[in-house]
């Protein structure tokens, strides 16, 4: 059965009526009537912030590791460090504006977080609850996982996260006795500018010395694998091996095993060392980031006195 047609007139406009607000109860009403901040001026909500922010660019100017990406694997790294060696001065440097990387959902933008064994026992150092299944173990929101390792490593006071700031290139020194390349610190910029380098005229980057750099950018992507595409780019290795297709159980046990030091002063971790070696993804599995990020703090340690020597100069 056909409606009756309804006829509009001709700009009719439809009388605007303001619905009556929900009257706040008398009670709450009372309780916040006296409410009040403290006095604030706008300038000093400024000093507090800069007066931080550029103590913080003076004191991790040196630093005594930077760690690239503050995805699963570095965030992973940058917990073990800071709490194996409260005397190191860590620097993570995060090109997005949120730290985390793609560990804030499962796969196909499910919430669930999937992680075999036995990465179960970085979750129970971290303080992560999961269900446990039989080779696995799930965290009910990958989100959990990510926010919980973030607050872990941001209090720690030997930590300090410079996030919407990319590294838009390495600082390499020449070894004088063996010629051997070394990386010995990070090029950073504001990723808004980063972004904008093609269309605005010279806009030069800071810098940030380390003897020490952990390359944690993950798989290919726009900003992904950047230190070890930047590294043939400077021809100190040749070739990139590639991502290889998906193969959970090859990739997982391979990109643990092989984090590593790549060229002396960098080691690389967690996905991008998967376009390094042409090693398997293993899709929407963490574990290995989560170990990966542990066994490249462990790498860091080895090879940190002997790289603070070559960095000396
Ligand atoms: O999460 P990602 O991308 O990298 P990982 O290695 O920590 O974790 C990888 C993991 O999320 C997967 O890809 C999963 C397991 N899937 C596998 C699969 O088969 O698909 O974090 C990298 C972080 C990001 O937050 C980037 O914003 C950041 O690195 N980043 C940079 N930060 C500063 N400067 C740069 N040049 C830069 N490039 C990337």
């Amino acid at each position: 059965m056909t409606p009756p047609a309804v006829t509009v007139e001709k700009n009719y406009v439809p009388e605007f009526k303001a619905t009556k607000t929900v009257p706040i109860s008398t009670e709450s009403a009372t309780a916040w009537e006296s409410f009040k901040f403290d006095h604030i001026r706008e300038s000093t909500v400024s000093r507090a912030m800069t007066k931080r922010y550029f103590a913080d660019l003076d004191k991790y100017a040196e630093s005594d590791v930077v760690i690239i990406g503050a995805g699963s694997c570095g965030l992973s790294a940058a917990y073990v460090l800071a709490k194996s060696r409260p005397d190191l001065k860590i620097a993570i440097v995060e090109a997005g504006v949120a730290p985390g990387g793609g560990a804030w959902l499962g796969g196909q933008l499910f919430s669930a977080m999937v992680m075999r064994k036995p990465a179960q026992k970085f979750l129970d150092e971290v303080g992560v609850p999961y269900e446990e299944e039989d080779t696995y173990v799930v965290v009910k929101h990958a989100a959990l996982f990510t926010s919980t390792l973030l607050s872990k490593v941001l209090l720690f006071p030997n930590v300090k996260l410079f996030n919407a700031t990319t590294v838009e290139d390495l600082i390499t020194r020449v070894d004088p006795v063996s010629g051997e390349l070394r990386v010995a610190g990070v090029v950073t910029n504001w990723t808004l500018v980063s972004m904008h380098h093609d269309d605005q005229s010279c806009m030069d980057p800071n810098t940030i010395n380390a003897p020490v750099v952990l390359s944690t950018t993950g798989h290919d992507g726009p900003f992904g694998a950047f230190s070890v595409k930047r590294l043939v780019s400077m021809t100190a290795i040749e070739k990139l091996g590639g991502m290889r297709g998906l193969d959970m159980k090859a990739a997982e046990d391979v990109i643990v095993k092989r984090t590593r030091e790549v060229v002396p002063g960098l080691i690389v971790g967690g996905m991008e060392l998967s376009e390094v070696d042409g090693a398997n993804r293993m899709g929407p599995t963490f574990g290995a980031m989560a170990l990966s990020g542990e066994h490249a703090a462990e790498v860091v340690l080895q090879v940190f006195d002997e790289r603070k020597k070559q960095n000396a100069y």
